[in-house]
């Protein structure tokens, strides 16, 4: 057994019949890739499952197989109750969910399955492992544990998550993470339709955003690199898929002289977004966690709502140089 608590959750899911699943908001190749996984080997089982998730996939995660199936939903609105049970993967928290702050979250049995560190576990039963380089991988240790045969269409899925994660095998490698990278790709994993989809087919309006991120790139005398976009800043950009995590991927985490930084995104008046990257030493999730939000030592972010853009980005500044 790879997980103790592989067992438990097969129970569980044994007992039930109509299962739902859901992906965060702005969704990866992790949590699509772990979602539709699992929801095609619950299928498999004979379950009824769904999918939601509070934004559509977007097009470049569409190769993972069954992203289409991902519904698109707002959770404050949805009924819950028709569900017997609800596995959720790689989300830390229900607030990355729900989109207003004022939400009750459902009763139904839940198991979370996650390996952000600020995920301290809030379902009936956990399946939290810190040390592994995403969802992805957790799930091939479960299907392992449940015997289940890996397709080479779902090795491809569960790289993507691993791929995704990892930035190509940059950070969030862990101890098993290049031997369970080996074996899906044993199982006949398409690592290059995975790369291709996830790193090499950019739109040309997200790498213009760039631009203008490098353009007005600050370097705080405290050690750590920062952009700081308002509304009127940000607003041509808003609808482009991944600017904030690109951007804070490959310019805030490549400044010489720097050990971390963040993006900030003013996404609305007074509701703005960051997310921070790490390149040595500084834990950016408890910045994260310090502003409500949550994520990994070396990637993470949060969102600052109902606060003006000079005082939400002083607000991160006095955190960063507390460090
Ligand atoms: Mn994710």
């Amino acid at each position: 057994m790879n997980y103790q608590e592989s067992a438990h959750i097969l129970e569980k899911i044994n007992s039930a019949q109509k299962i739902l699943l859901s992906c965060h908001a702005h969704p990866d190749s992790d949590c699509v890739g772990s979602s539709t996984v699992l929801s095609g080997v619950l299928e498999k089982m004979g379950k009824q499952t769904k999918i939601i998730c509070p934004d559509e996939v977007p097009d470049f995660l569409q190769f993972i197989e069954g992203a289409n199936t991902v519904e698109k939903q707002r959770f404050e609105d949805f009924d819950f109750s028709e569900w017997d049970l609800y596995i959720m993967c790689d989300t830390s928290g229900w607030k990355r969910l729900f989109m207003d702050t004022n939400f009750t979250p459902p009763t139904l049995p839940l198991i979370v399955i996650d390996n952000h560190t600020s995920n301290k576990g809030f379902g009936s039963i956990n399946l939290l492992d810190y040390e592994t380089s995403s969802v992805c991988e957790m799930l091939f240790n479960v299907l392992q544990d449940w015997n289940i045969e890996i397709t080479k269409s779902m090795a491809t899925s569960l790289l993507a998550g691993m791929l995704g994660d990892t930035g190509s095998f940059q950070f969030e490698v862990y101890k098993n993470t290049f031997s369970i990278a080996d074996k899906l790709m044993n199982l006949g994993a398409d690592r290059e339709l995975a790369a291709y989809n996830l790193f090499n087919n950019l739109p040309l309006d997200l790498i213009k955003f760039w631009g203008l991120v490098i353009s007005k790139l600050t370097v705080d005398p405290k050690g750590f690199a920062y952009v700081a976009l308002t509304e009127a800043e940000y607003a041509p950009y808003l609808h482009i898929y991944g600017t904030r995590e690109t951007a804070a991927q490959l310019i805030i985490s490549k400044v010489g002289g720097t050990n971390f930084g963040f993006i900030m995104t003013e996404d609305t008046a007074n509701n703005s977004s960051v997310s921070f990257r790490s390149r040595g030493g500084v834990d950016t999730s408890k910045i994260a966690v310090a502003l409500g939000g949550g994520g990994h030592p070396g990637a993470s972010g949060a969102w600052i709502r109902n606060t003006p853009f000079d005082e939400a980005l002083q607000k991160i500044l006095d955190l960063c140089r507390a460090v």
